[in-house]
């Protein structure tokens, strides 16, 4: 029976594993895999981290060299762009980028090329987990045809399951053996090898009952931060209407010590994540004929905070009397959130963008972020003297590395997204969210 085979496998460590994907949930997965024993193929389209892997160089800072190359060297890690190499694997884990198109539909295409390769080079005999977040449902109906088409029947010839990533770049309070890790299989047998797999480089296994459910939980985790994050930024506008200062509101309301979750508001919602997964919610829903009100309503309030900053550049200036047009506005951070060097999807490109199409003279510092040409925006990268110069400064992204007391004591006139800069000098004209 092949479970039986399966548990057998795992419990001596000759279950070989592929993981097709090897970004910044791919590459860690790969790496525990392997650190427990099990012999691991990482398969990536991009040749150029192919090669970096196998020379045990790491291009994701959660994976230091350090600990990639002691596998690459006793030949548990390796890396191929060939699906050829997934021949002789047992488990394949799917951690493909699940974006959204231009429309805001789903983008799954990455789904079914890997799928179609994993089928092309023998899916029967095998456990496959997607990882890849996405709407309830892609699991059975985008991958389970693919893998039966042959006559295979899963949980007897193939194993399915999907398991959300919980991977958070940075993060050091939980890493991925103390995170408990949510698994839903097609059938009991599928739940069962899943959970055997992961067992071995997860703590506590999570097994729900089906992998619609699994694939359910991770959109209401993120969704919940979506939604939670627009509601607190519809709080901050309507203090503003109000003259409250919002920020003693929410540290004070945060004393609650049970039913309340503190969250900040800013400049608008950014990352691959939280911006995105929501919307292969409300997608699914529309098929269904059902509007997800809460998810269109957040991202509406979320989308409109690039604006509501500029329109606070704008009255700023305008009560120095100065326009914005041939105004210097230094930008304070561009990275989606503190003391990472991501920019994807983050709000300052959106403020950058919009003040310079009223004119203003924009620069930006970031020491996370050396150039965002690549984001098809012109704006000069400057040192944080900038901020002597700059007639406002607005402040983005909440780095640890800023010096807000210099910051304090430089700049003329702040508009402080993020409640980080305390307005001890006199000098400066300070306007919060
Ligand atoms: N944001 C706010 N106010 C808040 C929290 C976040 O404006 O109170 C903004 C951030 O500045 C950022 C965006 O929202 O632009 C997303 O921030 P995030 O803290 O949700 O960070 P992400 O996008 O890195 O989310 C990831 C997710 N992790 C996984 O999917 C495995 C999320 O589930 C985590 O909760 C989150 O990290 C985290 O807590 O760090």
């Amino acid at each position: 029976m092949l479970k039986g085979i399966f548990l057998e496998k795992i419990e001596n460590k000759t279950l070989r594993v592929g993981v097709v994907g090897m970004g910044y949930v791919g590459l860690p997965l790969a790496v525990a895999f392997a650190e427990y024993g099990l012999h691991v193929v990482g398969i990536d389209v991009d040749v150029s981290k192919v090669d970096s892997l196998n020379a045990g160089e790491s291009y994701i800072e959660d994976v230091p060299n350090s600990q990639l190359q002691p596998l690459v060297e006793k030949g548990l890690l390796q890396a191929s762009a060939d699906y050829a190499d997934l021949f002789e694997v047992d488990a394949i884990s799917i951690c493909v980028p699940t974006p959204l198109r231009k429309t805001k539909d789903p983008d799954i295409s990455y789904i079914i090329s890997a799928t179609i390769n994993i089928v092309k080079h023998g899916g029967r005999g095998k456990l496959i987990v997607l990882e890849s977040t996405t709407y309830p449902g892609t699991t059975e109906e985008i991958i389970l045809p693919r893998l039966s088409a042959d006559g295979s029947k899963v949980g007897d010839d193939f194993f399915l399951a999907f398991s959300p990533e919980r991977i958070d770049p940075g993060r050091t309070d939980y890493n991925m053996w103390t995170t408990p890790k949510v698994i839903g299989g097609t059938t009991p047998n599928c739940v069962d090898v899943a959970v055997a797999l992961y067992g071995t480089v997860v703590q506590n296994p999570v097994s729900v009952s089906s992998t619609q459910s699994a694939e359910m939980v991770k959109l209401l985790e993120n969704t919940f931060r979506a939604v939670n994050i627009g509601l607190v930024n519809e709080i901050a506008i309507m203090c503003d209407k109000l003259g409250i200062n919002v920020w003693e509101v929410i540290e004070a309301a945060a004393t609650k010590p049970y039913g309340f979750m503190k969250f900040t508001p800013g400049p608008g919602l950014g990352g691959h994540c939280i911006p995105i997964d929501p919307h292969y919610l409300s997608w699914k829903l529309k098929t269904l004929n059902y509007t997800a009100r809460f998810i269109e309503l957040a991202d509406e309030v979320n989308r409109s905070m690039p604006a509501y900053v500029v329109q606070k550049v704008v009255d700023a200036l305008n009560d120095q009397g100065k326009p914005v047009k041939d105004s210097n506005i230094l930008v304070l951070g561009v990275a989606y959130k503190p003391n990472v060097n991501d920019v994807r999807e983050s709000p300052a490109l959106d403020v950058i963008t919009l003040l310079q199409q009223k004119g203003g003279n924009v620069t930006y510092c970031d020491p996370y972020v050396d150039d965002l040409s690549h984001e098809g925006l012109e704006v000069e990268r400057v040192e944080l003297g900038g901020v002597e110069s700059a007639d406002c400064v607005v402040l983005i992204t909440n780095h640890a590395a800023f010096d807000y007391d210099y910051i304090a004591q430089h700049a003329s006139l702040i508009v402080d997204t993020r409640n980080a800069v305390d307005s001890q000098s006199q000098q400066v004209a300070m306007v919060s969210l």
